[in-house]
C-alpha cells in the first residue's frame, strides 16, 4: 500500500491550498478529487468569490482574513499571475441591521479604515448603486474579490512543483483510522498516512458522518447580467458588496471575467439536499429571483442575462465553519462546511489546515470552529 505523511479528500478551494502549505514543508501528500481539478459541480466556479476584512459575521475572522491577505500576494507572486483583486466593498441594510453593526463591530474590534455612507453618497460616488433612502452603508476599501477558479489551479500547481500527487476521477469510499494511522479507501485503490484532511466541501457528511446534519448542501444560484450602462459596473467603479436589502441579501461583484455585472441571494430559494442530487441546471424561475434584486438596487444593470450557474454552499447550523480535529480521532481533520462565505480564506485555510496535521496546533484562533459545539456532533 502506498503511504503518506497526508492525504487531502478534495481538491478544492480549501483543499488545493492544503496541498501546497503540506507540500511546501516537505511533506509526502496525496491530494484525491472525485471529479476533475477545478471543476464546476461544488462550490467555487464561476470566475470570482468576494473578499473583504471588516467582517460582519463576526470580528474573530478578521486576524484570519489579515494573514489570507497576505498569503493571497504571496500566492501570486510565487504563481506570476494576480489572484487578489481590490474594488473596494460595501455592506448595506437598513439601519441598525445585522450586516452594518456587525460590519462597525468588526471595524471597532480590529481598527479597520472604513467609511460610513449615506444611501444618497453611495449612489452618487458609485453610480452602479441605486439605494433607496433608508439604507445605511459601510464601505470598506480594502474588499475585492478574488479569481476562485485560477486560485485553485494556482495553489494545486505550486503543489505538484514542490512533491504533491493529486488524483483526480477518483473517489475515496472509506477512511479507515487503525493504530494512529489512517488507511484512505477509494474507487481504485487503498492509501495509508498519518494524518488525512477532509476537505470534501458539500460531500463531506459522505465521508465524516458526524457532520450528517451539521454541513448541509444548498442550491445557490449566480447571474450574469449585461447592464445598460456597463460603464458603471466595470471593477474601477463599482465596489463589491453584501446588501440585506427589503428584497433579500444579495452580494454583488462588478464586471470581470465573464461579461455581465453579477449578482447572487444568500439562500437563494432555500433548497438543500445531496450533493449529488441537488439540480445544477438553472432555471427562469432562478433567474427571476436574481432580477428581483437587480431592479431594486441595480436598475442599470437590467439587461440581457449572460449566464446562469448553480453552485453549492455547504451550510453548519450557525452558519460558523468547521476546522477540527474528529473528536477522539486526531488523525482526522477535518474543514470545508463554510456556509458559503469560505472561499476567500482558502490561502489561510490552506496554511491552518498544514499546521494541524504536522503540529497539532495552529497560532490562529479557531475557537469559532470547533465541531463539538454542535451538540451530537
Ligand atoms: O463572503 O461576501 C461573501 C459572500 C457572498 C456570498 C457568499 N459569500
Amino acid at each position: 500500500m502506498k503511504s503518506f505523511d497526508t492525504i487531502v479528500i478534495g481538491v478544492g478551494g480549501m483543499g488545493s491550498a492544503t496541498l501546497w502549505h503540506l507540500a511546501r514543508q516537505g511533506q509526502k501528500v496525496l491530494g484525491i478529487e472525485r471529479f476533475d481539478l477545478g471543476h464546476g459541480m461544488g462550490s467555487s466556479h464561476g470566475v470570482n468569490r468576494i473578499i473583504r476584512l471588516a467582517y460582519f459575521e463576526h470580528p474573530n475572522y478578521v486576524p484570519l482574513l489579515r494573514r489570507a491577505y497576505e498569503l493571497w500576494r504571496e500566492t501570486e507572486r510565487l504563481w506570476g499571475e494576480q489572484l487578489l483583486f481590490v474594488t473596494g466593498g460595501i455592506d448595506a441594510s437598513l439601519e441598525g441591521s445585522r450586516i452594518v453593526q456587525g460590519a462597525l463591530a468588526a471595524c471597532r474590534e480590529h481598527d479597520l479604515p472604513h467609511e460610513v455612507l449615506t444611501a444618497r453618497e453611495t449612489n452618487r460616488r458609485f453610480p452602479g448603486y441605486q439605494l433607496a433612502d433608508d439604507y445605511a452603508v459601510v464601505y470598506q476599501p480594502d474588499a475585492g474579490f478574488v479569481a476562485s477558479e485560477r486560485a485553485i489551479l494556482a495553489h494545486t500547481s505550486l503543489a505538484i512543483g514542490a512533491g504533491a500527487q493529486v488524483h483526480a476521477r477518483e473517489q475515496v469510499i472509506a477512511i479507515e483510522p487503525a493504530n494512529g494511522r489512517v488507511v484512505v479507501v477509494t474507487d481504485r485503490d487503498r492509501y495509508e498516512a498519518g494524518r488525512v484532511v477532509v476537505s470534501a466541501g458539500s460531500w463531506i457528511s459522505d465521508l465524516v458522518p458526524a457532520l450528517k446534519t451539521k454541513a448541509v448542501p444548498e442550491r445557490q444560484v449566480l447571474g450574469w447580467f449585461l447592464p445598460q450602462k456597463p460603464e458603471h459596473f466595470r471593477p474601477d467603479v463599482f465596489p463589491v458588496s453584501n446588501i440585506e436589502s427589503t428584497v433579500g441579501h444579495f452580494y454583488q461583484f462588478p464586471t470581470w471575467g465573464i461579461p455581465g455585472f453579477k449578482i447572487g441571494l444568500y439562500h437563494h430559494l432555500h433548497e438543500t439536499g445531496h450533493a449529488d442530487t441537488l439540480s445544477r441546471e438553472p432555471t427562469e424561475a432562478d433567474e427571476e429571483v436574481l432580477r428581483r434584486g437587480i431592479r431594486h438596487m441595480f436598475p442599470d444593470a437590467d439587461g440581457p442575462t449572460l449566464r446562469l450557474a448553480a453552485c453549492l454552499f455547504t451550510n453548519t447550523p450557525d452558519e460558523h465553519f468547521v476546522i477540527d480535529t474528529l473528536p477522539g480521532v486526531p488523525e482526522v481533520i477535518v474543514a470545508s462546511p463554510c456556509s458559503g462565505h469560505g472561499f476567500k480564506f482558502a490561502s489561510v485555510i490552506g496554511e491552518v489546515l498544514a499546521d494541524l496535521a504536522i503540529k497539532g496546533s495552529s497560532r490562529l484562533d479557531l475557537s469559532l470552529f470547533g465541531i463539538e459545539r454542535f451538540e451530537g456532533a
